[in-house]
């Protein structure tokens, strides 16, 4: 008998999750127009993500999707607010295969679009969602940050769950594990997607699965996720 794949574990926990929250998982395509990857997302022309040394194109205007979030933008094109949704999926990057990076990695990223939502309300959201994961004791630290599609925009650490913060060789001796951006849907985003930012606001956050998985389970090289080494995925 087989059984699922650390990757997929990991993803379906978070799902549960933010199912569990009220969210609804959304789902698009991995070859993306560069309006949706960048344009809609406030990115702008000049932006070094861009750049063909980062992003994989397959003609001038069409792309393998660096990030999931052109599956959220599709989700608020198509529907008014009430909006909650997280989209998991499969993203790529041009960079060289190494022991942290892989040309393809699994993301998540969540959207939440109504009236009145503040940066509280993405607080409370990813702090149940890491006390859920982690545990209990689990507290998280927001750090400012930029992005081009949120506004404020913020870096998010959980406390780490091995050492529960006092500094150990999964945190780097830190006590914090960077694992999450996220930030307020700038509007210029919204407006690009036919929501009226003067009605409405939202927050959106951003994760790498590979990233949560290796602190997870304490993996120190990517590369074991894809290579499918039965000694390497009995161990889950
Ligand atoms: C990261 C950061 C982030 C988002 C993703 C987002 C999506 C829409 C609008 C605004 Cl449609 N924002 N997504 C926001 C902040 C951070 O990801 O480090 N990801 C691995």
């Amino acid at each position: 008998m087989g059984h699922q794949h650390p990757l997929t574990r990991v993803q379906r926990e978070m799902e549960d999750i933010f199912i569990g929250m009220g969210f609804e998982i959304a789902e698009g395509p991995e070859v993306e127009y560069d309006y949706y990857n960048f344009q809609a997302l406030n990115i702008p022309e000049n932006h070094p993500a861009r750049d063909t040394q980062d992003t994989f194109y397959i003609t001038e205007n069409i792309l393998l999707r660096s990030q999931t979030s052109p599956v959220q933008v599709r989700v608020m094109e198509k529907k008014q607010p009430p909006i909650r949704v997280i989209s998991p999926g499969r993203v790529y990057r041009s960079d060289a295969l190494d022991a942290t990076h892989s040309p393809l990695f699994h993301q998540m990223e969540g959207l939440v679009v109504d009236k009145g939502i503040t940066m509280s309300d993405l607080k409370g959201t990813l702090e149940t969602f890491a006390k859920k994961l982690f545990g209990e004791n689990t507290s998280i630290r927001f750090r400012p940050h930029h992005f081009p599609f949120t506004e404020p925009s913020a870096e998010v650490d959980v406390s780490c769950f091995a050492c529960g913060g006092k500094g150990c060789r999964i945190c780097k001796g830190e006590g914090w594990i960077e694992i999450l951006g996220a930030g307020m849907v700038h509007p210029f985003v919204l407006e690009n997607c036919g929501i009226d930012p003067t009605v409405y606001s939202g927050f959106a956050f951003g994760m790498g699965l590979e990233r949560v998985a290796m602190k997870h389970y304490g993996i120190d090289d990517i590369r074991l996720f894809y290579e499918n080494d039965e000694r390497f995925l009995k161990q889950f």
